[in-house]
């Protein structure tokens, strides 16, 4: 059995946030646990398809897919959530919704330049364009967490031992 709890990722755009939630929650199938992951595909493009990327709608973004998380914790599953999150208040907002302990931050930290340098989408080549704009880390804000429970650095180490710090995490606290 396994305790509900939130995995709250948030990183920059290429930080490779969904990638380690991704690993992580093959990890927690594997070991039986009832999971889910709420990423951009899923909820950027149906719930919160009326979004834009303003600090307003992201605040708006985070908050339903907090509530969202709440509702999964309270059906009895560990939830990850891959959002770039970025404003510190927001993620706090979430934490202060779950039942104490349940919010569990990931801070996938990558350097912008290691981002930039992947750009898997080439958004941050029209980001410098100005082709678009409010974009994290270049003309919009990131607030790095100040005291993640969970702190991975994916330049140095391999998709696999990122995950591994995670599920450890979640061994070593006890919810599986
Ligand atoms: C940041 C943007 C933007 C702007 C589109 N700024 O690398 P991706 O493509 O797949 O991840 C980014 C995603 C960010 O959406 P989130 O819902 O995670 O953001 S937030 O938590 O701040 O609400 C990126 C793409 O959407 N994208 N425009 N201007 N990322």
């Amino acid at each position: 059995g396994h305790k509900p709890v939130v995995l709250w990722y948030t990183g920059l755009s290429g930080s490779g946030k969904s990638t380690v939630a991704n690993a992580v929650d093959k990890m927690l199938f594997d070991l039986g646990c009832k999971t889910y992951v709420l990423d951009g595909d899923n909820v950027r493009h149906g719930l919160n398809g009326d979004l834009s990327f303003t600090d307003n709608d992201r605040v708006e973004n985070i908050r339903r897919i907090g509530e969202v998380s709440k509702l999964f914790v309270d059906a009895g599953l560990i939830v990850s959530t891959a959002f770039i999150s970025p404003f510190l208040a927001d993620r706090q907002m979430v934490r202060d919704l779950l039942p104490e302990g349940a919010f569990v931050e990931v801070f996938i930290d990558t350097p912008i330049d290691v981002c930039e340098s992947r750009d898997p989408k080439g958004l941050y080549k029209k980001a410098r364009a100005g082709e678009i704009k409010n974009f994290t880390g270049i003309d919009s804000t990131y607030d790095a967490p100040v005291s993640p429970e969970v702190h991975v650095q994916t330049a140095l180490g391999s998709i696999e031992s990122c995950a591994s710090q995670v599920v450890e995490y979640l061994i070593k606290k006890g919810f599986i």
